[in-house]
């Protein structure tokens, strides 16, 4: 996969491509990752990226020219000219992201983000230049960056090769829509709490019922709203009521 970076500072792009799983991803080749900032596509003697909004106001915007010739630089790099490719601009007005949009995103061959500082960018170069827009939240950040990172990050674990085996299968069993059940490691007493015995008692078959049933409770407990869009089959169902059940009877 080859994604192109527009940004004023793509330096900070080291912690997702120099680091852990998506660092190693980058380093062996699954993913090449190209920066094109406006800074490089400026054309005056103090290189000026930004500049001052029609109808005046506080706050300035990304200025136009190095900006679009920067996201048309990375567009013919990343496609060699020879298709359309996505590219996705980093905006707090963007639909949220979630894990439905990053696997569409990680099944393309190229894409190409664009990043925003400032109070962000000319609207004519949204509807021309722009397909999609994504949104990390309802908080403000100060550009773009962040959101390209975590983007980025979520679309490299997603390169088939760059996950161990240890970590797909473990991706695997919850790509279910649920959270985590609870997990333990050493020591089996901590803080005058016990590992739950069914853990360590070999019985594959009971793990798996509790580990269900607790994937289940947690959600309940932590995201309903999770729960909500899922259609729960019928042991499910029955494991939910019990965890239920004993959450009240405790409380
Ligand atoms: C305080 C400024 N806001 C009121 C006009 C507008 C605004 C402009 C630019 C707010 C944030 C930003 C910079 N943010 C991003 O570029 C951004 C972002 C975010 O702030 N929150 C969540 N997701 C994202 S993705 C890109």
């Amino acid at each position: 996969m080859q994604i192109g970076v527009v940004t004023l500072f793509p330096e900070m792009f080291a912690a997702v491509t120099e680091f852990g799983i998506s660092g190693r991803a980058v380093k062996n080749g699954l993913v090449t990752v190209d920066f094109w900032n406006p800074r490089n596509f400026t054309a005056d003697k103090h290189r000026t990226v930004d500049d001052k909004p029609f109808g005046g106001g506080p706050g300035m915007l990304m200025k136009t020219e190095p900006l679009v010739a920067s996201i048309r630089a990375a567009r013919a790099a990343v496609s060699q000219g020879q298709h359309a490719c996505k590219v996705i601009y980093l905006s707090p007005q963007g639909p949220v992201l979630n894990q439905a949009k990053i696997t569409e995103f990680a099944s393309q061959p190229e894409l190409v983000l664009v990043c925003g500082r400032y109070q962000g960018i000319d609207s004519r170069i949204l509807d021309v230049e722009i397909d999609e827009e994504c949104s990390l939240g309802d908080f403000v950040l100060s550009g773009g960056e962040l959101a390209a990172m975590a983007l980025l990050d979520a679309v490299i674990r997603f390169q088939p090769g760059s996950l161990g085996d240890e970590d797909s299968a473990r991706y695997d069993s919850f790509a279910n829509g649920l959270l985590h059940s609870p997990e333990y490691t050493r020591p089996q007493s901590f803080a005058g709490q016990q590992v739950p015995e069914v853990l360590l008692s070999g019985d594959h078959e009971a793990i798996r019922v509790w580990r269900l049933k607790n994937s289940l409770g947690t959600t309940w407990l932590k995201r309903p709203d999770l729960l909500q869009a899922l259609n729960l089959d019928r042991e499910q169902q029955e494991l939910l009521e019990q965890f239920i059940n004993e959450y009240k009877s405790r409380q």
